[in-house]
């Protein structure tokens, strides 16, 4: 591939974004990532954080194992906040937010990879993108219990406002999205939803994806 990731192509991969580490998973997160990738995730974030996260060896070792299965389903691999390792492993792309790496540092060493970008006001979106992100990630949107530090929810007026001052690079909404509260995500701004517990947590993996894609598809036509 060469050059940056057109716009377009940002939002289809952005439809049915699965976050995801071995912490947040019931079972191997290995068999998660099968299931979501047979249900039609759209992309994917490998995020190992928090208590008892794998680490060094093991977390590469993971990371290696769920990349393989991306790369076969043709599925973007990302990794969360360790540019490092995404560059050992050369991933698709990087995921930042405000509290890590700068945009504009992370953008330097990852070349045209795909860079993600954390944004909670339209300031912060302002400078993403001025830094050179490709999508950013507007969050937390409802309240959610996968992250210890999140901030509080915005609900989805806060994609409505990004839209509203002008910002117009792709935006995913994270925090709380179930299938449910996918179509308001979208209807408010959002090109797809991002999720952990709602695909990590369900009972069946795969029809979670299933549902939470084709109601984002049905919103997305419906705009
Ligand atoms: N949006 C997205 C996504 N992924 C994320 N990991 C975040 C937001 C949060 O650095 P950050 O990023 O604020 O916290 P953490 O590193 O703990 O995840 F794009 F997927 F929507
Ligand atoms: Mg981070």
């Amino acid at each position: 591939m060469s050059g940056r990731i057109t716009p377009a192509r940002m939002r289809e991969y952005l439809r049915m974004y699965l976050v995801m580490g071995s912490t947040n998973c019931r079972e191997e997160p290995e068999r998660v990532l099968i299931e979501a990738l047979a249900g039609g995730a759209t992309m994917f974030q490998f995020r190992e954080k928090g208590e008892g996260a794998l680490r060094d060896e093991a977390k590469l070792s993971l990371a290696r194992e769920l990349q393989g299965m991306c790369r076969r389903a043709r599925v973007p691999f990302i990794v969360n906040d360790d540019v490092e390792l995404a560059l050992e492993l050369d991933a698709d792309g990087v995921h930042i937010g405000q509290d890590d790496e700068s945009a504009e540092s992370v953008r330097g060493r990852i070349g045209n990879r795909i860079l993600g970008v954390s944004a909670h006001t339209v300031d912060e979106a302002r400078r993403a993108i001025h830094h050179g992100a490709d999508y950013l990630g507007i969050g937390p949107i409802y309240p959610t219990f996968s992250k210890s530090d999140a901030k509080a929810a915005q609900g989805p007026a806060i994609l409505h406002e990004m839209r509203r001052s002008g910002i117009e690079l792709p935006m995913v909404a994270i925090g709380g999205i179930t299938a449910g509260r996918a179509e308001e995500a979208i209807r408010a701004g959002a090109d797809g939803a991002a999720v952990i517990s709602a695909v990590t947590q369900a009972e069946h993996v795969r029809m979670a994806v299933e549902e939470i894609a084709a109601r984002v598809r049905a919103a997305v036509r419906m705009g």
